[in-house]
């Protein structure tokens, strides 16, 4: 009854397709302005979003960071020129290396920069570099997945607690 209620005010022809073939998009001939909106109700907004913005994984990739073995790795990514971070994950750096994931995190045609530090002084807070060690990389306008390979440097970015 839910979704008569809903259909029904859009139009005649998204209840038709509604009942006609739930969850089907594409095979009717009604006109493309009927199929827009026309497929079950409650999530096409959703769906429609989706559609306008296909999201992309972005992988950080350390390797080098012996330095830092067994200290935290913590990762924060903004879009660019934004200050706040859109994500942040943490980590352990292992081996000299860490990987650290956002599934389904970037926008196509957005850029990102990501922020990073080493939690040199174990306080589990991040402290201006050189106290911990932090980083900064810019990850081009987005076109797919991004794995964004990162190595040790002593090029800091004492801005980099501002993100976390
Ligand atoms: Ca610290």
């Amino acid at each position: 009854m839910d979704r008569l209620r809903l259909a029904a005010p859009v139009m005649f022809t998204a209840l038709a397709l509604a009942l006609g073939f739930p969850g089907c998009d594409s095979s009717d001939s009604g006109g493309k302005d009927a199929i827009t909106d026309s497929p079950g109700g409650a999530d096409i907004s959703g769906d429609r979003f989706d559609d306008h913005g296909e999201k992309f994984t972005l992988v950080v990739s350390g390797s080098g960071f012996a330095p830092h073995e067994g200290q935290a790795l913590t990762v924060a990514f903004l879009e660019a020129g934004d200050d706040s971070a859109k994500g942040t994950q943490s980590t352990t750096i292992t081996g000299g290396d860490f990987t650290v994931t956002f599934p389904d995190v970037l926008e196509a045609g957005r850029a990102y920069t990501v922020k990073y530090y080493a939690d040199l002084s174990g306080n589990e807070t991040c402290d201006t570099p050189p106290i911990d060690h932090g980083w900064s990389a810019s990850v081009p306008a987005v076109t797919g997945d991004v794995t964004l390979p990162v190595t040790h440097n002593t090029n800091f970015d004492t801005s980099v607690c501002n993100f976390f």
